[in-house]
Parts: structure tokens; C-alpha cells; sequence
């Protein structure tokens, strides 16, 4: 081991020491997760027991009786050719019993008929006892899916508990007939990509509701600076074509790479109404495209190292950075000091949030490195 390289590394790192902070937060956030999953039992609760309730008759204490039903989503659009019409649903209430909880949907009424536009043959979801409570549940109630036109047609469900004494729920479903004309929009507020990708294009994802079953195209202007709309050829109107049986498709649009350094670009695409077919949909009817340069390396955030102790004689360390959008950050590392070789230890991609790495290692035989200037990304994000 060198003693000179430990020395400075250890300086390096030791400046950086604040960083840990950093690491609590991520250890926080992986707790909040697992807490948010439908885990029934509530600490303390078990530890200071209420007394049960007095009942006048020797029935079964808090039993399906008293159960209730929340309705998540007490309206819902489905369009015919989902494979099922979800009615969403939360049980509310104590049960202490251990029998699965039946829940129970009845047609009331609408201009849908049973059994031909949905099928009811099983109208039931079983809960479990255990961990079914109080988190969001759905019953599927399978389409059918025809040839026939309908149009929108309504159904109102009813949903109860077996056993309960509480009121039924009633939900408001429209169903879409699949052989009209659905909507259209980008899948994101937000694409990106770097003008010198070896990919060669940027790519813009799309996607279509009801109808899919037949082409549809939809066009799309490109606003920005001259110097930004040339690196995506000039253009300033396309089209995305689905083709029959497309419910999303991706659009190429080819790069031309320049030479000149011209910083960070946005386009913005937005879509154009066509008459008598496909509606824009709301809110995803335009997105920004934000074009990096090759020639303009990003302003480099400083790569933070922290590190900790993970037993045994090992440190762990925990390496946090920023990378602009459309650019990536290779950290490579070493075990035979700075002459290398050097070896790709992560790869940070550039999404304008900071990036996390964290590993454990024999901190004698290996270091950090990052790489300047950055890559470009071969990916058009979100994929
Ligand atoms: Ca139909
Ligand atoms: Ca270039
Ligand atoms: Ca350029």
C-alpha cells in the first residue's frame, strides 16, 4: 500500500465527511418504501390492547358485520377492449375474524346489458383476512369485446360485503366502445437527448386510447431557436403514424451534429387537433425536447465521496453527483493507483437529479474516479 495515495485519499475523503448526511436520506427514503407496502400491523397496537368490546350476546367480537366499503374511484372510464372493468374498493373497519372477506358487485343499472358488454358470471373478490383491510383492492369484472359499434354506454355497479350490516357502495362506470376514435398524446412532459448520441436520433414516444386497431397518424409542430430546430434537420412539422394494431409508437427523428458549441437547446412539440378524428389528450398534447450539446460539456457538479464503517474491516462508501440532462459521468476505479488501468465502476446518467451509488469494498486496493468531459447518452430518456 502506498502510504502518500492513503494520505491524500484519506484527506479527500475526509473533507466530504458532511456528505453522510446524504446517506441517512437514502436510508430514510428505503424505510419509507418498505413502510408504504400493505403491512396490517400497526405497531402498538399489539402492545397496549384495547379491552374488547362488551356484547350483550357471545357472538364473534368484531366480526364482518361492521365492515364497510370505501369506493376509491366512484367513477370510472374504461374503454371495451381492456380486459376488465376494475372496480376499485377499500374495506373500512375492525375485523378480528380470520375468514376471507367476500366482496360482492351487482349490475343496478345502465344502458350496458350484462353478459353482453361485461361479464358477471363471478362478480365476487375474496379478501384476505389478513392484510386485505384497508388497502386498495379491485374486483375485475371481465369485458367482452365485439364487433359492433355501441357508442359510450353506462353501467352502475353495486358493491357490498357479504355478512355486513353496513350500506352497499354504488360505482358509475362509462364503458368506451373501442371502435371509435380514442385520444392521443406524448407519454411525457419531457424527452431529451444529446446531439452527438450514436444512436443518431432523438426519439419521441406517443400513444393512442380506444381504437388501435386501425392506422391513424397525428401531426406535430417543432418550435425553437433556428440553431436548435437545425440540429433535428430544420423541420418544423412531422407526423407520428401508428400503424394498425399500434397503441404507442415511437417517433425517430434523425440528429445533425454539429461542430459548434451551442449549450443546452429545448424544442417544443405540440400536437395538432385533427377534424374528426383522434382528440389531443389533455395535458399531454405537447412536450419538450431538450437537446444537449456535445460540444458544451456540462458544468461538472463535483463528485462527493462519503464513507462508513461496514464491519468486518470493510468501509463502505456512498459517491453522489449531478448530471445535466442528456449527459453521462463514468466513475471508474482502480486497485494499481492512478496509472491504472482503469475499470468502469458506475455510470451516472444524466437526468437532472442527483444519482446514488453505494457499495462496500477494501478501501486499500480501491479508489474513485470520474471522468471529464461527459458522454453522451445513446438513450432518449424516459424509455
Ligand atoms: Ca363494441
Ligand atoms: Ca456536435
Ligand atoms: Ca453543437
Amino acid at each position: 500500500m502506498n502510504p502518500k495515495r492513503t494520505s491524500r485519499s484519506r484527506l479527500f475523503i475526509e473533507r466530504l465527511l458532511p456528505l453522510r448526511t446524504l446517506w441517512a436520506a437514502v436510508v430514510v427514503v428505503a424505510s419509507l418504501l418498505s413502510f408504504s407496502l400493505p403491512a396490517q400491523t400497526i405497531p402498538g397496537r399489539d402492545v397496549t390492547p384495547e379491552p374488547p368490546p362488551v356484547l350483550p350476546l357471545q357472538g364473534e367480537p368484531a366480526g364482518v358485520e361492521g365492515l364497510s366499503l370505501k369506493l376509491d374511484y366512484p367513477t370510472l372510464e374504461i374503454a371495451e377492449d381492456r380486459a376488465y372493468i376494475p372496480l376499485f374498493f377499500t374495506i373500512l373497519g375492525d375485523y378480528r375474524g380470520t375468514n376471507d372477506i367476500t366482496v360482492r358487485a351487482r349490475f343496478v343499472s345502465g344502458t350496458a346489458t350484462p353478459g353482453q358488454d361485461f361479464d358477471t358470471n363471478q362478480p365476487v373478490r375474496l379478501v384476505p383476512a389478513v392484510g386485505g383491510l384497508g388497502s386498495m383492492n379491485w374486483l375485475p369484472l371481465p369485458t367482452i369485446l365485439d364487433e359492433i359499434n355501441e357508442g359510450t354506454e353506462t353501467a352502475v355497479f353495486e358493491l357490498s360485503i357479504d355478512g355486513s350490516t353496513k350500506a352497499p357502495v354504488r360505482m358509475e362506470v362509462r364503458l368506451l366502445d373501442d371502435l371509435n376514435p380514442g385520444e392521443v398524446g406524448f407519454v411525457s412532459p419531457r424527452f431529451q437527448i444529446n446531439e452527438g448520441s450514436t444512436n443518431g436520433y432523438a426519439q419521441i414516444r406517443l400513444w393512442r386510447t380506444l381504437n388501435t386497431r386501425d392506422a391513424a397518424s397525428v401531426n406535430f409542430r417543432l418550435e425553437g431557436s433556428a440553431s436548435a430546430l437545425a440540429v433535428l434537420g430544420g423541420q418544423t412539422n412531422r407526423t407520428a403514424a401508428f400503424a394498425p394494431g399500434q397503441s404507442q409508437i415511437f417517433v425517430q427523428i434523425p440528429l445533425v451534429n454539429n461542430t459548434e458549441a451551442q449549450g443546452t437547446q429545448t424544442i417544443t412539440l405540440t400536437l395538432e387537433s385533427i377534424e374528426g378524428g383522434l382528440k389531443l389528450m389533455k395535458g399531454y398534447e405537447s412536450t419538450v425536447l431538450t437537446l444537449a450539446d456535445d460540444e458544451t460539456p456540462s458544468a461538472g457538479e463535483p463528485l462527493s465521496i462519503s464513507r462508513y464503517d461496514v464491519g468486518d474491516g470493510k468501509i463502505g462508501a456512498m459517491l453522489s453527483t449531478q448530471v445535466a440532462r442528456g449527459y453521462q459521468v463514468r466513475l471508474e476505479s482502480s486497485d494499481t493507483g492512478a496509472e491504472g488501468p482503469w475499470q468502469l465502476y458506475w455510470l451516472f446518467e444524466g437526468s437532472d437529479v442527483e444519482r446514488v451509488a453505494f457499495d462496500s469494498f477494501d478501501s486499500s486496493v480501491m479508489r474513485m474516479y470520474r471522468i471529464l468531459p461527459p458522454e453522451p447518452l445513446d438513450y432518449t430518456y424516459p424509455w
